[in-house]
């Protein structure tokens, strides 16, 4: 074990409950993670001692919320090795960090018949606002396809990057496969053809240590849900010099210098793309889950989801029937294992385990495109974090056994 996984667990106290009478084994941390008391706590400190709008007021709550605010952004840079808390733009999620890059850089930037490179992988916020965007401005599509453990095929890669690619959008992370793409190789390999990188760090930030600007990406979106921080806080990085190319995304109050009927002018990066009232509560409740996860470090976290990894597709490998898809290896992969059950629907699989306290998800995962290239439907995915261990598994193989058992299936191997 490489940390204290009862100890961790006491800090959050969601997992004392129970669900449908039997122990809560939480699964679907790919879709949201559960937070530590330390971040409800600086939730209910917000809005019990310093609440206030930010920027703009000269009174001491104001200036206390700014201050806690801003200093957000620098734990994040600090985080993730971004040069300067200018490089940090503040979103909602993931998907909004996107779509702001679509939007203010590539309106202005794609010309008809440049090219959009991603991959059969990627999550549909990585795929619909580049389909957008190619349809407004005449850009064209590519997919990088993948192979049959679900890595990227690297001779593709390199025959469909050129010199018509002005933009490569990846995952670091696949939410459904667990597979970890080469950030750094494709950046070196868009950079020589002088095409822009964005990374979906969704599902890597929150699991491994990623430092921005060791891989020299341009983009790197990521959200604070998905580690241990509330919903409603996205996070876009970007070097400055990037950003102070690019349009404005919403526009109104905070994003702006001087403003007249006739017309106006920009605010500093980053505060040009967060346009109104920010969701300040959140902002500064998330810099208590990124001094959770430093106190960790971030290098124990992912070897502890490695051998979570490992030991559910050892289990789920025991069971016949099973169908695991994505990279052989568990040290290729993030902390995701999705699976199919022979006859048995995801979606009926899921209800089974829910009735035995385990929530996984079951479905697409928001990867159709991907469900296509496996020739599937749906899957089964559990996804593990820092609390989780591997006594919980127990919980997963019997709510498997009991769905087979009940959807006749053939059950486990000599049961
Ligand atoms: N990119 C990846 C790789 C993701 O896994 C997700 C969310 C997103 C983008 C979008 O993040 P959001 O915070 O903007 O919603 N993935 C999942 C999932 O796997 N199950 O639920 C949400």
């Amino acid at each position: 074990m490489t940390f204290d996984i009862q100890k961790i667990r006491a800090d959050f106290p969601i997992l004392k409950r129970e669900v449908h009478g039997r122990p809560l084994v939480y699964f679907d941390n790919a879709a949201t993670t559960q937070k530590p008391q330390s971040v409800i706590d600086a939730l209910v400190e917000y809005y019990s001692s310093y609440n206030a709008n930010i920027h703009r007021g000269i009174h001491a709550l104001a200036e206390e919320a700014t201050l806690r605010y801003e200093a957000t952004r620098q734990s994040v840079a600090d985080f993730i090795g971004a040069p300067s808390a200018d490089c940090i733009v503040f979103t909602r999620n993931t998907t909004e960090s996107i779509n702001l890059v679509a939007h203010s850089w590539g309106r202005k930037t794609l010309e008809p018949g440049d090219e959009i490179v991603i991959s059969a992988m990627e999550h549909h916020s990585d795929i619909v606002p580049w389909q957008l965007l190619a349809e407004t401005t005449g850009a064209v599509l590519r997919v990088l396809p993948i192979d049959g453990e679900g890595g990227l095929r690297w001779d593709e890669v390199e025959s469909l990057v050129g010199e018509k690619t002005k933009l490569v959008a990846v995952t670091q992370m696949s939410n459904v496969l667990g597979t970890i793409n080469p950030i750094a190789q494709i950046v070196k390999l868009a950079h020589s053809h002088g095409a822009r990188v964005l990374v979906d760090a969704a599902q890597s930030i929150p699991h491994m240590p990623v430092d921005v600007q060791e891989l020299e990406a341009d983009f790197v979106a990521f959200s604070a849900h998905k580690m241990l921080g509330p919903t409603g806080v996205g996070v876009l990085y970007a070097p400055q010099a990037l950003l102070e190319e690019m349009d404005p995304f919403l526009a109104g109050g905070e994003m702006i210098r001087r403003v007249s009927f006739e017309d106006s002018t920009w605010n500093d990066v980053p505060w040009k793309f967060e346009a109104g009232t920010p969701n300040i509560a959140d902002v500064c409740a998330f810099s208590a889950s990124l001094d959770y996860l430093a106190d960790l470090g971030m290098e124990n976290v992912r070897a502890h989801e490695i051998e979570m990894v490992a030991a559910a597709m050892r289990r789920l490998s025991e069971i016949e029937c099973v169908t695991i898809y994505g990279p052989k290896n568990p040290e290729d992969r993030g902390g995701v294992v999705a699976f199919n059950v022979d006859d048995i629907h995801p979606h009926d699989l899921g209800t089974v385990l829910d009735q035995h306290g385990v929530a996984i998800r079951a479905g697409h995962h928001c990867a159709q495109p991907l469900m296509g290239e496996l020739d599937v439907v749906a899957t089964a995915r559990a996804s593990f974090y820092i609390y989780n261990f591997e006594e919980e598994l127990d919980a997963l193989v019997e709510g498997i056994d009991a769905a087979a058992r009940m959807f006749r299936a053939p059950a486990r191997t000599g049961a």
